[in-house]
């Protein structure tokens, strides 16, 4: 296609636009316009689309590979990068053109971009983290490949049935996935299990079982126009497509199984958003993109440089929590069983090479896979751990020779209940910086967690507070308030998102603040007409919007929000006559299929959602709604249209958080603890900008240390004790009163571990001070714009700029 780029006259730039996506439809995809689908459609376009991405892809690489400096390999288990075709359009800058096209071709652009599948290759924060990096390294022109699993089902989707949570298969790929180049000849064998053999000096690993890596790539299009990296994702194939000797015998089910047992491999995201420790197919997956991605790396060196010694001075290896930690012993592997280093030589190149990141300090949550296992599986690897911690272990006992109990608490292997490597520790030791992704994270983190590592080793350890991308959590997601924002300070935010502290003096502009309403309102209205068409509930957009949306799990404390509103339905129903504030309180997330009191908490709040919201005598005044099968694209239709973004965690316990950064950065207000990133967005932000309440970190140490006693505040306090008394009456589950016993139990007489009970009051004043504010609009819309004109700091930008100074070691791009 001519290239829209060069053709001045629009009428023309769409005339070359349609003809494209009707050559696709007929080249690419085989099909009669008269019969093809909307998804026949949207990949035509998409293709079409892609097309005027490849020149500046290609040359990107080119000059990567002919550059002095060194470049990125970012590797995680995760990727949540969203829609496609939408963040395309708007790099591009050609979202108008293609809407000017489709309509000349009777589509309307957002139906077609709708009929894209998100694909869900995460869990969550981490997942979507990595999408923003991405973007982020693109946009700044940083040389970086992003290394992944391209896994056939994603995350599971989420249907509510009876107010349950039921899981079924995402099946993202079935109708193609227009966006990637499968590579067909770019594989490597990825090998598992079999034994050691010892020659000498040379340890050989055999009769091992062997499953391909074949590489599909992705273009990841950054911000402005000659910004792209790539996306490589590994998928699992089998070596030998069928046994054929099995086959020659007529076993022809039993001839296909090593061929299915290798697929499986990059088979389905596993869909826990904390470990799952001890499941043999999960470590495969680990080691699947580690053994893929090195060999990937040091071939790509070796065909530039033509040696490996300088490896370290080309490449940072960041990774991404310690999922992918299997990297180190397996470039050691390589380096000394394959390219001849000796294991001083490697040690002290691999020392140089690899950083990682931590994103949780619970200790559940760390990953732990037992000796045994690990010996099965990568018997090399593990020999090469063991080495590892040798070699540590002898140092730190020079250093410090008559302290046993240091030894033990630093040993890569935990002895204390049967033996298990200790991946965290692995990373720590093997890393040359280590950081955190918040203030208060990196803080604790080298006081709990690392505190002995951050004795000996104390500037490995630094902070780099996560951000967000601009372009897809404000340019893409809220296009009235990106316009607003473009007519008052000019389009430069998206790549500098400091320029928003501009917007600071309109606080006092009358009109102003009147556009910034009916911004807000418009986000609304499409929100309401979502839960109309898709839940058939009426919401009231006027109503102030209170939003949760995250992964549901215990430490992010959706009971607490659910308890208060179960308060609030009380005291509506004691003084019906007050003037409450029309709220509706909005929930949606996930539950790891396996973690009960997590899906009961999702049942809990339908079951609530079920009482009030045919309840006639609140007349519509509290509505509770549950939106199924939370996703990257439903964060972009619901933040921009929150009021009120809750980020309620038990302080110490969210690492960072990514939400709140995008809810503030869309105008609602934060009702939230002192925990993760809410420290610094109030900082930002200014106190008098956010509700924030209950416990800090420290307060909810010492109530722990001093034995907290949840009974007491539940017989003290009469509302509280009426809430959870509804819980066990069957008030919300008349037909099965028991149905929440053991959650009440679990917060009664179990110790309430998130100590919900203790921050519940002033929560509820807090919401009180919320609905205070609501009342006066302009005052709330005022709040609203100092967040938003202070969200700079959290762009993803400054946050990658971080770590190419305090951690990856280049030269910031010219
Ligand atoms: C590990 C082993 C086996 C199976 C699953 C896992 C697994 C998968 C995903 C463990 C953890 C995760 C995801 C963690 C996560 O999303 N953490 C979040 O990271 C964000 C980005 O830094 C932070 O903002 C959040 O605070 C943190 O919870």
């Amino acid at each position: 296609m001519n290239d829209p780029f060069i053709i001045k006259n629009r009428e023309q730039r769409i005339n070359a636009l349609v003809d494209s996506i009707q050559t696709k439809l007929k080249f690419m995809i085989g099909k009669d316009p008269i019969i093809a689908t909307q998804h026949d459609w949207l990949n035509a376009i998409s293709y079409a689309i892609r097309d005027l991405t490849v020149d500046r892809w290609l040359r990107a690489i080119r000059r990567s590979l002919s550059q002095s400096d060194r470049a990125v390999a970012y590797l995680s288990m995760e990727y949540l990068i969203g829609r496609t075709l939408s963040n395309t359009l708007l790099n591009l800058g050609m979202y108008d053109d293609v809407a000017g096209a489709l309509k000349k071709m009777g589509f309307e652009l957002n139906a077609i971009l709708e009929e894209e599948d998100d694909p869900g290759l995460g869990n969550g924060g981490l997942g979507r983290l990595a999408a923003c990096f991405l973007d982020s390294l693109a946009t700044l022109k940083i040389p970086s490949v992003g290394f992944g699993i391209r896994y056939e089902y994603g995350m599971f989707q989420q249907n509510i049935i009876d107010g349950q949570q039921v899981e079924s298969t995402d099946r993202w790929l079935q109708y193609g996935n227009a966006w990637e180049f499968p590579r067909y000849n770019l594989s490597y064998k990825v090998r598992f299990a079999g034994r050691l053999q010892q020659e000498g000096k040379v340890t050989r690993w055999i009769e091992t079982e062997e499953v391909l890596a074949r590489a599909y790539d992705q273009i990841v299009m950054g911000y402005g126009c000659d910004a792209t990296n790539t996306l490589r994702l590994w998928s699992a194939h089998a070596t030998n497509e069928m046994n054929i000797s099995k086959f020659n015998q007529g076993e022809y089910s039993a001839a296909f199984e090593d061929k299915n047992f290798s697929e499986n491999v990059s088979r389905v995201l596993y869909p826990n958003d904390s470990t799952e420790s001890g499941k043999i197919l999960r470590l495969g997956q680990e080691y699947f993109l580690v053994s893929a991605t090195l060999q990937n790396i040091l071939d790509v060196h070796y065909r530039v440089h033509g040696t490996l010694h300088n490896l370290a001075d080309k490449i940072a290896i960041h990774l991404n929590d310690t999922h992918p930690v299997l990297a180190i012993p397996e470039l050691m592997r390589l380096l000394i069983d394959e390219h001849e280093y000796t294991w001083e030589a490697a040690w002290q190149m691999s020392e140089k090479i690899f950083s990682y990141t931590n994103h949780t300090l619970m200790s559940e949550a760390l990953e732990r896979w037992s000796v045994e296992l690990l010996g099965r599986l990568l018997p090399r690897h593990l020999q090469i751990i063991f080495e590892i911690n040798d070699h540590f272990l002898t140092k730190i006992k020079q250093r410090y020779p008559n302290n046993p109990e240091l030894l033990t608490r630093l040993s890569l292997i935990d002895e204390s209940h049967g033996r298990y490597v200790r991946m965290a520790w692995l990373a720590v030791v093997g890393s040359y910086r280590v950081n955190g992704v918040s203030q208060l994270h990196s803080e604790l983190m080298t006081q709990e967690i690392f505190a002995d590592f951050a004795k000996i080793f104390p500037k490995r350890f630094c902070n780099i507070t996560n951000g967000i991308t601009p372009r897809r959590w404000l340019a893409l997601c809220n296009k009235p308030l990106a316009s607003l924002i473009d007519e008052t300070i000019g389009e430069h935010w998206r790549e500098d998102l400091t320029l928003l502290s501009r917007l600071q003096q309109r606080t006092d502009f009358p009109l102003f603040i009147e556009r910034l309403k009916t911004c807000k309102l418009e986000n609304k209205v499409a929100l309401a007409s979502y839960i109309a068409n898709h839940l058939n509930i009426i919401v009231d957009p006027h109503a102030l919007f209170d939003v949760q949306i995250k992964r549901i799990h215990e430490y992010k404390r959706q009971l607490l929000n659910i308890l208060q509103v179960i308060g609030r339905y009380h005291r509506m129903l004691r003084l019906p006559e007050k003037n409450w504030v029309p709220r509706v309180v909005i929930f949606s997330g996930k539950a790891a299929s396996s973690y009960v009191n997590a899906k009961m908490i999702i049942r809990l709040i339908n079951d609530v959602a079920q009482v009030i919201n045919h309840d006639a005598r609140i007349k519509n005044r509290l509505k509770v709604i549950f939106i199924p099968n939370y996703s990257v694209s439903l964060a972009e239709l619901i933040i921009p249209a929150t009021d009120l973004s809750e980020q309620i965690s038990l302080a110490g316990t969210e690492a960072s958080g990514t939400g709140n950064m995008k809810f503030a950065l869309n105008g609602a207000l934060t009702i939230g603890t002192l925990d993760g990133a809410n420290i610094e967005i109030r900082e930002h932000v200014g106190e008098e900008n956010i509700f924030i309440f209950g416990h800090t970190a420290k307060q909810v140490e010492a109530l722990r240390a001093q034995g907290y006693d949840p009974r007491k505040i539940y017989q003290e306090h009469e509302d509280l004790h009426d809430v959870l008394n509804s819980l066990v009456s069957g008030v919300f589950s008349p037909n099965d009163p028991n149905r929440y016993y053991a959650l009440y139990d679990s917060l009664i007489n179990f110790g309430d571990y998130y100590q919900l009970l203790a921050d519940y009051h002033s929560y509820v004043q807090a919401q009180d001070a919320v609905d205070k504010l609501y009342q006066t609009p302009n005052l709330w819309a005022q709040k609203t714009l100092c967040n938003i004109a202070n969200m700079g700091y959290f762009s993803s930008d400054r946050t990658i700029k971080e770590y190419v100074e305090k951690i990856w070691d280049m030269k910031p791009n010219p």
